[in-house]
């Protein structure tokens, strides 16, 4: 069965709850752990009014004991700090809604939503389609964070553009990584840091939002996750599919991705070498760390694109649900780009999207029992 995961509650509801089954016993993890990762979700420039109210704190329900995981399954709860003031209008008791929203946004799940489930009050929607439900994401993924950091697997992510803002490409290693959480648009390259924040500014001062890219990098990846044999099991579609998953985001390259389809075959891929000392390597990696869906060895790269957040201070035009007469909505809080914090989105789907892969390879009910396999394979590899 491997790694699975779930998450319930709404935006405004009295919480966050996640469930994820499949963490072998033995893994060191702690709730400060998880809080660390809540933390960094909850940085970065351009984030509105709601970020000063919620501080992310993890409770743990089940699977842990003393530090480290039973094998059972691990039950996470976090709190929306926010519910003290929406009670009364989400209490899950017979009542009358208050809040009613009946003017959809352009650009939200609003509308479909609404025609979807036949709900006439939209906040029913705009509960459970916000991005507030990425907290729980990340609070599983640092699970498969502790699980995988075991194994030498690490996953990190960085800005890479914030509107027409971009950061040149490089061949990151994982200590470039070390510092971007001091970066508020969480850049590697901080040339790019004051442009990007000064649009930020631009486009908040003009009611208005901005997107962009990130990157998620995979390092000390085992050669061999994933399959060619069937669609469902290459890994690049799963890693695709996984990224495309979170709230407003449009677009996935992996490796150089788009950017090879300007190119001429012999510019694009990665020639093999060997050596005694390191078996089969390359010198490059524009494939991604993935070829005919499997890894490489190389660091799986990532590239995500998202739109610009719907909730615009100078709104579009739409149509209120029970008038029919076209409206243009008052402007609530909102952020101006949440692209510094999609990051740690896109790192705990990478997590667990690697930690899926890594138990269907290797199994094991115990993190030493996995442990064991995945050095084997390693050396294996090496002689291949
Ligand atoms: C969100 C709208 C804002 C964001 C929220 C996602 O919330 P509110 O409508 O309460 O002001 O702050 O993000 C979070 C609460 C979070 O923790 O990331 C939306 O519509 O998706």
């Amino acid at each position: 069965m491997g790694w699975r995961w779930l998450t319930a509650g709404e935006s405004h509801g009295p919480g966050l709850v996640g469930i994820v089954e499949g963490v072998p016993a033995g893994v060191p993890l702690t709730r400060a752990d998880i809080d660390a990762d809540l933390a960094r979700r909850q940085q970065g420039y351009g984030r509105g009014g709601r970020q000063a109210i919620e501080r992310d704190h993890v409770e743990i329900f089940g699977g842990v004991r003393h530090g480290r995981t039973l094998g059972s399954p691990v039950a996470l709860l976090v709190r929306n700090r926010d519910y003290e003031n929406w009670a009364e209008s989400m209490s899950p008791d017979p009542g009358t809604p208050d809040r009613q929203v009946t003017r959809p946004r352009p650009g939200h799940a609003d509308l479909v939503g609404g025609i979807k489930y036949g709900h006439r009050d939209l906040r029913n929607v705009l509960e459970r389609a916000s991005a507030r439900e990425t907290t729980m994401r990340v609070a599983l993924g640092a699970v498969a964070r502790a699980f995988l950091k075991a194994l030498g697997i690490h996953v990190a992510g960085h800005v890479v553009r914030i509107g027409d803002v971009a950061v040149p490409d490089r061949d990151w290693q994982l200590e470039d990584f070390a510092r971007v959480d001091e970066s508020p648009v969480r850049v590697i390259d901080r040339t790019a840091e004051a442009r990007m924040m000064a649009r930020i500014d631009e486009a908040k001062a003009a009611g208005d939002t901005l997107g962009g890219q990130f990157e998620v990098w995979v390092f000390g990846l085992p050669v061999g996750l994933g399959s060619y044999v069937q669609w469902d099991r290459r890994l690049e579609a799963r890693m695709a599919a996984a990224m495309l998953s979170i709230p407003a985001m449009k677009a996935v390259e992996m490796g150089t991705g788009f950017r090879q389809a300007e190119q001429r075959g012999s510019a694009v891929h990665d020639a093999i070498y060997w050596d005694a000392e390191r078996g089969f390597y390359r010198r490059t990696n524009r494939a991604g760390g993935l070829e005919g869906g499997i890894t490489t060895g190389m660091p799986l790269v990532v590239r995500v694109a998202m739109k610009p957040l719907s909730t615009l201070g100078q709104p579009l035009a739409s149509v209120n649900i029970e008038t029919k007469e076209p409206y243009e909505a008052q402007y609530e809080r909102s952020d101006v780009t949440a692209v510094p914090s999609a990051v740690v989105v896109g790192e705990a789907m990478a997590l667990h999207v690697v930690a899926e892969a890594v138990l269907e390879k290797f199994g094991g009910d115990s993190l030493d029992e996995v442990r064991e396999r995945v050095e084997t394979w390693r050396k294996t590899v090496r002689a291949y």
